[in-house]
């Protein structure tokens, strides 16, 4: 029997949905997801395994025009996915309109390797639209596999699956047949309190802020953990607690819920907050939090 395996890189705009599809894709949630543009900050892989297949998806931040270093880091992660792909999906909305990075847009279009182009969003969109955007799709990238898809309602998923499949070269497997990921359980952890921030703080709050795990203790029956929120300044660190503490209550209840979910075992969350000035825009701090290498 022979053996596929390879790189499939997920990229797209800010929220068309490209972390709701891995998440769909893999059956787990790996990436998170906000209405927020930039909730994802690094490349992410979900591994799909089967006897006679690995898959290897990488979720990478949305394409944007970098104003700060950490960003800058972020489009190098979209970079890199161009380069190790052997399928490359690139997810659109019905609703986009216009195409924010032209550079990007060429090299999809010139592209050696096989891109299917996902047209995503379909159940809040009218049958009209869909087609003539299909066809507009079809006509700007003429290289691709086109399908229409609902990342959210799993509306054609498995079939775009099959379609991975049947283009992913014959390989053996890149990780062990066992793995899902390649990033660390702690990463998880950050990731799903830093959701829970996007989603309740509003303007800069989310985008000042970073996550660290110092520590992960997993027992028979419980794992215990302890996580700092890290802001840039002292203003952002008493509104992330809130009155009384109740802001920062909040996204413990709401991150030890997902957590409990993701590990199937009890979770014990402590949360505190600490300022760290400026870390978006410090190298040194960049490399701590995995942004650089
Ligand atoms: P990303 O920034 O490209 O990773 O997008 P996300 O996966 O974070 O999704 C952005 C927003 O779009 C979230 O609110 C999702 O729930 C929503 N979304 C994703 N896929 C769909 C879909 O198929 N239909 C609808 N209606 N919403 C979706
Ligand atoms: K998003
Ligand atoms: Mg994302």
């Amino acid at each position: 029997m022979t053996h596929k395996a390879g790189f499939v890189n997920i990229i797209g705009n800010p929220n068309v949905g490209k972390s709701t599809l891995m998440n769909a894709l893999v059956g787990e949630k790996l990436s998170i997801i906000t209405s927020k543009a930039q909730t994802t900050r690094h490349r992410i892989l979900g591994i799909v395994n089967d006897d006679d297949y690995q898959v290897i998806f990488s979720d990478t931040p949305g394409i944007i025009k970098p104003a700060y270093e950490l960003q800058e880091s972020m489009m190098d992660f979209v970079k890199s996915a161009f380069e190790d792909a052997d399928v490359l999906i690139y997810m659109v909305e019905v609703g986009e309109k216009e195409l924010k990075n032209e550079a990007f847009f060429n090299k999809i279009i010139n592209s050696k390797i096989p891109v299917i182009l996902l047209l995503n969003k379909i159940d809040k969109s009218s049958q009209e639209q869909v087609e003539e955007k299909i066809a507009y799709w079809r006509s700007k990238v003429p290289n691709s596999f086109v399908y229409v898809i609902s990342a959210l309602e799993k509306f054609n998923v498995e079939t775009v699956f099959y379609k991975i499949i049947e283009l992913l070269p014959e390989a053996p497997p890149f990780y062990p047949k066992d793995q899902l990921t390649d990033k660390p359980e702690r990463f998880f952890v950050n990731e799903t309190i830093r959701e829970k921030i996007l989603q309740q703080y509003k303007k800069e709050i989310p985008y000042s802020v970073e996550v660290e795990t110092e520590s992960f203790v997993e027992n028979d029956d419980i794992i215990k953990i302890r996580s700092v929120i890290m802001v840039e300044r002292d203003t952002q660190k008493g509104i992330i607690i809130g009155h009384k503490g109740s802001a920062i209550k909040r996204v413990g209840t709401d991150a030890r819920k997902d957590l409990q979910h993701f590990f199937d075992k009890k979770v014990y969350l402590d949360l505190y907050v600490k300022v760290n000035k400026n870390w978006r825009s410090n190298d040194r701090q960049l490399r701590r939090f995995g942004y650089k290498d």
